[in-house]
């Protein structure tokens, strides 16, 4: 009888524990199949719509320390162990665009980054679609002629898709981190084909499963006129109907941009590229946005609203693709959002990065949450905006 009982009182302990999720797990959500209830000493809290995350309760003392984290993609890469504070409660930052018509608020990911479990716990908590940083560029995927390699950007997608996020696909069509096979290539003929079998494959991978594509981008110099690179030098201006013909063909539903920086007010540039669109889509519409990347100056979100109108008068939606600003300002994040918000065709913005360390311009502190990934005051100030 004796062992009976203590049969009957591991069996009962394993089962709880078999169903019980981790801190820091998701543990609700629509879609979500998987556990509903935390280990002992947490509280699974509601973030957004589609993911509840298990969170240590504010009224045990201490609680538990950590194991390790649950599953969180399909990388192969191992996760770490969450050591810093609970990411923000609350809805986030998508969830906030949405409540006011936007289709999202998103950042610029890829496997090195969501691999960290607090990096993922704050993009699934705050952003609502993926922008692959690097993992969708030319030499990533065909680094070699016909040669395609598509396992960091499969990731991505997956970890978009597991966590009901859209994806703006970045970018076909580049001057940079361009193979020099292809910056080699001097004759019209083999030019284009290369492009059309580039997108073909590339494109045509994810049809189905982006909102859109960055098809042409950083095209223009700051006057207006055509940067030279091996697309225009070869082929002239055709090199844009050329690789939106192609893109058309390998995603019908996409949604196709063009995409560039320095557009942050009613300059030379932009008005090249609403010009460019205007009569790009002068027969059939080919070209279905314009992006605008925003990474600005302190100060520097004075055009913002202006800016986004004239792309707008372009006839086609509009996206802030890689919002980043010098020392974070909150005046210029909430001047940002706020100009979206004002203009109708802009549909969401997109945060290049989550924590500071991990931006491109990581000295500059120009993302929303610090190196622990606490939300910075325009973290908060954006909120307030969107509240
Ligand atoms: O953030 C990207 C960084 O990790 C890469 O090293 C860099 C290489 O060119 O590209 C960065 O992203 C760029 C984006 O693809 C296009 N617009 C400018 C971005 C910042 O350089």
């Amino acid at each position: 009888m004796k062992n009976l009982a203590a049969l009957v009182a591991l069996a009962t302990t394993l089962v709880s524990s078999a169903h019980a999720v981790a801190v820091w797990g998701q543990c609700g959500g629509i879609g979500w199949t998987g556990g509903t209830t935390c280990d002992a000493g947490n509280t699974c809290t509601v973030l957004n719509p589609y993911y509840s995350q298990c969170l240590p309760s504010t009224t045990t003392a201490p609680p538990p320390p950590p194991p390790p984290p649950t599953s969180v993609s399909t990388s192969t890469t191992t996760t770490s162990t969450p050591t810093g504070p609970a990411p923000p409660t609350g809805t986030g930052l998508d969830a906030h665009m949405k409540a006011k018509g936007k289709i999202y608020w998103g950042t610029a990911a890829d496997q090195n980054r969501f691999s960290n479990a607090q990096d993922s716990a704050v993009t699934i908590a705050q952003f609502g679609q993926l922008t692959p940083e690097n993992s969708m560029k030319w030499d990533a995927t065909e680094n070699t002629r016909g040669v395609f390699t598509f396992s960091q950007a499969d990731a991505l997608v997956a970890y978009a898709q597991q966590h009901n996020m859209v994806v703006r696909a970045h970018t076909l069509v580049w001057h940079s981190q361009l193979p020099s096979w292809v910056s080699a290539i001097n004759d019209k003929a083999t030019l284009t084909s290369v492009i059309q079998n580039h997108i073909a494959n590339v494109a045509g991978r994810y049809a189905g499963k982006v909102r859109s594509w960055d098809v042409c981008n950083e095209i223009f110099n700051e006057d207006g006129t055509f940067r030279s690179s091996v697309f225009y030098n070869v082929l002239g201006t055709s090199f844009v109907s050329i690789a939106f013909q192609a893109a058309r063909a390998a995603d019908p539903n996409a949604k196709l941009y063009i995409n560039d920086y320095n557009l942050d007010s009613a300059n030379a540039k932009l008005q090249a590229v609403v010009n460019l669109v205007k009569q790009t889509n002068s027969g059939t519409k080919l070209i279905d946005g314009i992006g605008t990347q925003m990474h600005l100056s302190a100060g520097g979100a004075g055009g913002a609203q202006a800016a986004l109108q004239l792309a707008a008068s372009a006839g086609v939606e509009v996206a802030i693709t890689e919002l980043d600003i010098v020392n974070a300002a909150p005046n210029d994040y909430v001047a940002v959002t706020k100009a979206c918000l004002a203009v109708p065709a802009c549909i969401g913005i997109t945060s290049w990065g989550v924590r500071d360390p991990d931006s491109w311009r990581a000295s500059s502190n120009p993302l929303l949450f610090d190196a622990n990934f606490n939300p910075k005051p325009a973290y908060t100030a954006v909120i307030q905006a969107l509240s």
